[in-house]
């Protein structure tokens, strides 16, 4: 990993952070469409790959990880310690039914980051509380793409942000149109998966949310 400390990989939580679903890829090589979408300019890359086997996982992780990093970004890996610590990314995704914080850093990288899911306000204090170096919140709009989201809305969203010490990062049914709400409701970072892997330019599709997230 190249970047100084936790602190400055904390500091790339911000902007378009978008999840890198193997679900959605149709037919689309991982590691191109992470360049795409890189270059788009999103901060955040996450690789969610619910279907595979790690093994084969591991090398698009490593050179995702590299291009994140030549283009200044991140990429956290969803669910798997273990993935994040082969593949030397910048951190992992913790779900509520993941393993749990304390345990996950016994194994991380020194340095690596934990972020993890939540829909309720005291899920998210207690994220906080027990080290959670950013936070999700979601779904804040209705989502097709992933099955039994817990909704947590606009003022949910809102009340987390005010009591948040770490980056809060809003998801669930983003896009170019809504993601000034949720900017405007205090969200540190927009996390997409349909938003731009649904287009067949992901590309535009990221800087589109880039420069609605920045104006
Ligand atoms: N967690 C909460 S909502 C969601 C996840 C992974 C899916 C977000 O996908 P989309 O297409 O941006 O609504
Ligand atoms: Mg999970």
């Amino acid at each position: 990993m190249s970047y100084k400390d936790a602190g400055d990989l904390v500091s790339k939580i911000k902007g378009l952070y978008v999840i890198l679903d193997d679900q959605f890829l149709k037919g689309r090589n991982m590691v191109d469409l992470a360049y795409s979408i890189l270059s788009g300019g999103a901060s955040v890359i996450q690789i969610r790959d619910k279907k595979n086997d790690k093994g084969d996982i591991l090398d698009n992780s490593i050179r995702i990880r590299d291009i994140c990093e030549s283009h200044g970004a991140l990429l956290i890996i969803n669910d798997h310690v273990d993935l994040a610590v082969a593949s030397g990314a910048h951190g992992v995704h913790l779900g509520q039914h993941d393993l749990p914080i304390d345990i996950s850093r016994q194994i991380l990288l020194p340095n690596q980051l934990i972020g993890t899911s939540n829909a309720l306000l005291n899920e998210a204090s207690e994220s906080i509380r027990t080290g959670a170096d950013y936070i999700a919140v979601g779904a804040i709009f209705p989502t097709k793409t992933k099955n039994n989201t817990r909704p947590a809305g606009l003022n949910t969203l809102s009340n987390i942000c005010r009591i948040s010490s770490v980056p809060v990062v809003a998801i669930g049914g983003i896009d170019k149109s809504n993601a000034r709400e949720v900017i405007e409701a205090g969200a540190d970072s927009v996390c997409v998966v349909s938003a731009v892997l649904g287009s067949h330019d992901p590309e535009s599709a990221a800087r589109d949310i880039v420069t609605v997230i920045s104006e």
